[in-house]
This record gives structure tokens, sequence and C-alpha cells, in this order.
């Protein structure tokens, strides 16, 4: 695996548009089309072999390949690439490399599965007979039924005072509600399973049947999952990214969609002095490899949906990076979830304390929209959803 990932978020089908628009029926419509869309590809560990027949094989296609330092006279064993061409010499340079030996063939195929996940805008979720279309921006809205959730812990744990909030939620726009028993803010001590359902079986019960929306369950814990699940709940969100095989086989035998979440670490240490070489890379890495095991586990693919993990064993830079490069994100195929709202690193941004961080949580969950997120996690439901629906119709294709 090459960890393929297209780093050119701001090309725009607009491009595609106009094209159609001033030559409809140009001969090779095709073909110019090919040439609108330049895009670059990242690939991780490419052997010197591979890499030097990519660059060979991309410049007789009309593009290049920037190679690592002792690729062309072999003193390094692997190196990281990056590979320009438009979308016509692409289409050449992968006939050309899967007719290569050694591992050209494979690099082609992870190449060309990029490309076509970065362009897919079709996701649908179906969450036992009820779809979540994800063409426009969806909002999940967060109940923390916690005594200790860092911005609305101790307020909705009474099945009553749950039902209004989730009801107010779905008023403004929810399409998920988000329903957790456990804080994972930074520092917070893990909560025992029989705690745990304690706190949002109730709530469940109470919710599965009065809602009109469906309903996550936000745990890591097979068992609060198996049980919220067996009660009607639509959907798994797992902070810890579908790591226990248990989990795994719950959500497939479950047949619901899951979020795959990244965390370094787990709350009580994930904020000590977390690092990365390629922050990027390595979030994008785990999530390939965790959606892939799920997969491999009977989850159907078209089931999940991944989720950077912004602020989970990340510094403020590195959440403002993933967010930066969110785009790259769909090159792995699956729906984007992202949760900003009330987030830390946003305080560091602005100085203000958890509730002056309205505007800064629209703003980043709008910008987060626009480089392909495709599910919000937010507390602020009303106010992003106004803000998404100006997001949307101004990136809307051909408005
Ligand atoms: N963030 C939190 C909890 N669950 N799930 C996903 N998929 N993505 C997130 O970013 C995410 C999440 C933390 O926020 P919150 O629920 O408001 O706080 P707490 O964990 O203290 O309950």
């Amino acid at each position: 695996m090459f960890n393929p990932r297209v780093l050119d978020p701001w090309t725009r089908p607009e491009v595609e548009a106009e094209l159609e628009k001033v030559a409809p029926h140009a001969r090779g419509w095709e073909v110019l089309r090919g040439k609108a869309l330049f895009l670059a590809v990242k690939l991780h560990g490419v052997g010197y072999r591979e890499a030097n027949i990519a660059k060979q094989e991309m410049l007789g296609s009309g593009g290049d390949v920037a190679t690592g330092k002792g690729t062309a006279d072999f003193t390094q064993e692997a190196t990281d690439i990056v590979i320009l061409g438009t979308q016509q010499q692409y289409r050449r340079f992968l006939a050309r490399m899967r007719r290569q030996p050694f591992q050209c063939k494979a690099l082609a195929a992870e190449v060309q599965e990029a490309l076509g996940n970065y362009r897919r805008d079709d996701y649908r979720l179906e969450l036992r007979g009820r779809t979540l279309d994800l063409a426009t921006p969806r909002i999940m809205g967060i109940l923390n039924v916690t005594p200790d959730s860092f911005s609305d812990g101790g307020r909705h744990d009474e099945p009553g005072a749950a039902l209004a909030r989730a009801q107010a939620m779905v008023a403004e726009g929810a399409d998920v509600v988000d329903v957790g028993g456990e804080s994972t803010r930074p520092g917070a001590e893990p909560v025992a399973l029989e705690e745990e359902w304690r706190r949002v079986g109730p709530i469940l019960k109470v919710l599965v049947d009065a809602l009109p929306c469906p309903i996550s369950i936000d745990t890591y814990k097979a068992e609060v999952a198996r049980r919220a699940l067996d009660l009607g709940v639509g959907m798994v969100n797992d902070v810890t990214g579908l790591g226990d095989p248990v989990m795994v086989k719950v959500v497939a035998r479950h047949d619901v969609p899951a979020v795959v979440m990244h965390m370094r670490g787990d709350p009580r240490i994930m904020q000590v002095d977390p690092q990365y070489g390629d922050v990027v890379g390595e979030v994008l890495d785990f999530l390939r490899g965790r959606t892939a095991a799920a997969v491999a586990g009977g989850v159907g693919r078209e089931r999940l949906v991944v989720d950077p993990g912004i602020g989970f064993g990340k510094t403020p830079d590195h959440n403002l990076q993933l967010l930066h490069h969110l785009a790259e994100f769909r090159s792995l195929g699956f729906p984007i979830l992202v949760g900003v709202s009330r987030k830390g690193f946003l305080g560091h941004l602005t100085g203000e304390a958890v509730e002056g961080h309205l505007e800064a949580s629209i703003t980043a969950a709008a910008l987060a929209y626009e480089r392909g997120a495709r599910i919000l996690r937010v507390h602020d439901v009303a106010p992003t959803t106004r803000a998404l629906r100006v997001a949307h119709a101004l990136l809307k294709r051909h408005a």
C-alpha cells in the first residue's frame, strides 16, 4: 500500500461545466475534459525501481513525478513521490504503468482508485431504512448525557431533558442525533460499561420512538453499541476507529453505518505532547487501515464514514493542518465527518473560552464542508444549519 492522496483541493468541477457551455458539441469532448483538471497525487514509500519507472512513464505521458534524493542513483530503497499531471496524462501514465514489472501494476491500481474516490460525491448512508443523502451537508446534533462533557455536561442526563434537547435539535435542522455517555475530552477518565449504559440506555429507549430522525450512539464499547443497536439505534460513532474486532462484528451483524475516527492514544493522555512526522499522511494511513479491516470483518464499504478526529491526540497546529488538507481524505472513498464544534483549538486561535466559540465553530464547519466534509457534528444546530445552507448554495455544482 502506497497510501495515495490526491493533493489538489482547489480544482473544481466548474471547469468542466464551463467547457460544456462553451463547446457542448466539440469533437473530442472527452479529450478536452481530460486536459481541464490538473491533479497532484502523493504516494508514500515507493521503491526506487517503481519511482524511476513512474518518472519515466509520466514524463512520457506529458506530466512529471517528483522523487526524493537518492532515487535516480539507487542509494535510497524507498521514497515519497508526487505525481503531477492532467487527467488525460494520468490515463496514459496508468496504462503504461500497468505493463511495467515490480510493484508498478499495484501502484497504478492504487492511484486510479484514489483519483476515482477523490472525484466521488454521490454518498448515501442507509440507517436501517432511513436514507441520509450526503449530496447536501448533514448535521449531527450532539447530545452528551454525561456529567462532565466539556461544554454541555450534566444538562441532559434525564430522559425528559434529553428528549426536549433532541427534539429542539431536530427542529433546528439536525439530521442525526449523536448520543454519548462517556466524555472523551482531554484528561477524561474512562467510564465502566454498566455506568455508561445506565446513562444512555433509558434515554435511547425514549429517543428511538420519539424522534423522526436516526440516532447514533457515540461509544467505543462493543457491548454498549450492541445494546443500543438492539433498541433500534441506526449508527455507531466510534472514537477509537473500530479498533476492537468485537465492535466490527457488532456493526457488521447489524448492518449499520459506522464512523471510523482517528485518535492517537486515549483521552487520558492524548494531549500530552502528541507528535507526528506527517500528520495528514499518518491519519490518512490509519483510516485506510481501519476501514480496510472493517470491510474485511464484514462491514459493507458503503456503511463507513471517516473522521480525522479533530482534537484527539493533536496540537492546535495538527488540527489546522488536518482541516486545511481535509480534501485529501476524499482519496479514501468514504464520506467524511468532522467535529470541530466548540473545540479547544478554536479558543487557542481566538483567545475565547468555550462560551465564545460559536462563530469560530461555524466558520470551521463551513470551511470543512467546502473541503469535503459531508457530516458536521455540532452543538449549535440552528446557526450551523443556516451557515451551511449558504455554503452549500455557494458551492453547489452548476449553480
Ligand atoms: N468529538 C467528541 C466526541 N465524539 N465523535 C466524532 N466522530 N468526531 C468528533 O470530533 C468527536 C466525537 C468530543 O466532543 P463532545 O462530545 O462535545 O465532548 P465530550 O467528549 O467531552 O463529551
